[in-house]
């Protein structure tokens, strides 16, 4: 697949890129088809930790999906697909390697803030090159959650984070300031539209005050050169479950 050279430059520069219509509405309409149905058929008889809930008690409230390639031969597919390795690739110059495609839901007027973060912080990696395509499967705005991106932040270091006892966010930055806030963009997007992120920039998005589900499909690649530390992520998995298992949240 051919790339335009600016979406490059755009994305290096400031470690994010919008793609809109990336893929078509009808094609983002079908993929909350097969979200739905992963919800119907594969996800009660899934392990536990593949579906996390703003309200346990309440079936509807998912915020959460992971998992879903190794769980359902669509992910899988579409995780894999040309379309998206080719975009990764391109805009990391490197080959990539697919991780995990999750599904980032807010639920209408419940779906909880994502607290500022840097993606690296959790992967652990080694240069840390890694990349999220981000598809916005709703109508997204600033009133239901939209993504807010700290523009070319990829590029000043891994900040500080801290526990931030947000469920599926644990990590958020320590040291957010005004500074960060004034170089935010807060980034609207239609189904079907895409954003690239690099695994340095901060980002945040806000809790869904709307009666407007707000939901994207989040597909991550590390980059071949990168190297993951995995004694130290597999320490860090165990010590996060242990948590919220303690604290009943899974
Ligand atoms: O969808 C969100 O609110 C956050 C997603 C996110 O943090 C990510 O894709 O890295």
């Amino acid at each position: 697949m051919e790339f335009n050279d600016h979406l490059k430059e755009d994305f290096d520069r400031d470690g994010f890129v919008l793609v809109e219509g990336y893929l078509s509405a009808g094609e983002a309409a079908e993929i909350n088809t097969h979200i739905q149905r992963f919800i119907d058929e594969v996800l009660p008889s899934a392990p536990d930790t593949t579906a996390f809930y703003e309200d346990r008690d309440d079936p509807a409230s998912i915020k959460r999906l992971q998992n879903m390639a190794d769980l359902d031969p669509y992910f899988g597919e579409l995780f894999q697909s040309n379309r998206f390795t080719s975009l990764a690739s391109f805009l990391l110059a490197d080959d990539v390697v697919p991780k995990n495609p999750q599904w980032f839901n807010k639920p209408a007027r419940v779906g909880a803030v994502t607290p500022p973060h840097q993606d690296g912080f959790y992967f652990m990696l080694e240069p840390n090159e890694a990349i999220t395509l981000w598809i916005a499967l709703d109508d997204i705005d600033e009133e239901n959650g939209c993504m807010r991106y700290v523009r070319g932040s990829h590029r000043r270091g891994m900040r500080p984070h801290r526990s931030s006892n947000v469920l599926g966010f644990s990590q958020g930055l320590s040291d957010f300031s005004d500074e960060d806030l004034e170089r935010e963009v807060a980034m609207r997007a239609r189904p079907g539209d895409l954003f690239a992120h690099h695994s340095m920039i901060i980002h945040r998005a806000d809790a869904n005050q709307s009666d407007r589900r707000r939901a994207a499909l989040g597909l991550v690649y590390f980059a071949a050169r990168a190297r993951k530390d995995e004694e130290k992520a597999e320490r860090y998995r165990q010590e996060l479950f242990s948590r919220w298992e303690r604290e009943g949240k899974i």
